[in-house]
């Protein structure tokens, strides 16, 4: 397929449990293996103050943008099996958990039904995704400061 025929796409990965380096760097290697996906660009790895429910560790945070001829449904199917295979634990909403990756932005497509918002709801209010974010795309809004979010090098 020609690269006119695919969507730009950007996701935000998360994980504050177990070896959350190794855990997003393997997330990515699975994305980056995937067929349907192409021309995929790492931004550096940010350890961040958690948002939401704060009673919980540290996050390390980071974004991936690539190309895919998937539709946004087949791209959510395709991370949450990512998230599966990595053995995913979540208890809590917002809590902790090995690996959380959502889809921040498909193409221009406005999504809101019962299984995918795009773009992603939150986005903008948060500096954990808007920071790594802007390594791979432009972005003139306002990044918030009222959290922590320290960028700890390239990705590893
Ligand atoms: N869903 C709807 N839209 C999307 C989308 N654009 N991308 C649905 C991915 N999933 C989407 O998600 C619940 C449901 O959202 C899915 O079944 C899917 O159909 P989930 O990942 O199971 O639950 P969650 O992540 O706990 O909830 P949610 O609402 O996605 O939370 P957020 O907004 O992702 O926040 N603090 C720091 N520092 N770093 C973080 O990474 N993450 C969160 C989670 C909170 N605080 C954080 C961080
Ligand atoms: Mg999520």
């Amino acid at each position: 397929m020609n690269v006119r025929d695919k969507e730009f796409c950007i996701l935000s990965l998360g994980s504050n449990i177990g070896e959350r380096e190794k855990t997003i760097s393997e997330a990515v290697s699975i994305i980056e293996d995937n067929g349907h996906i192409s021309g995929l660009k790492r931004a550096g790895l940010y350890e961040t103050e958690p948002v939401g429910y704060e009673n919980q560790p540290m996050f390390i945070n980071t974004c991936v943008s690539f190309y895919t001829d998937y539709d946004p449904h087949e791209l959510l199917d395709f991370t949450q099996s990512v998230e599966n295979s990595l053995h995913r634990e979540r208890l809590v909403h917002w809590g902790p958990r090995t690996i959380d990756i959502d889809i921040i932005k498909f193409g221009e497509k406005v999504i809101s039904d019962e299984r995918l918002t795009v773009p992603h709801p939150r986005w903008k209010e948060r500096a954990f995704v808007l920071l790594p974010m802007s390594e791979l795309c432009d972005y003139e809004g306002e990044i918030p400061t009222d959290k922590m979010v320290r960028r700890i090098g390239p990705f590893i």
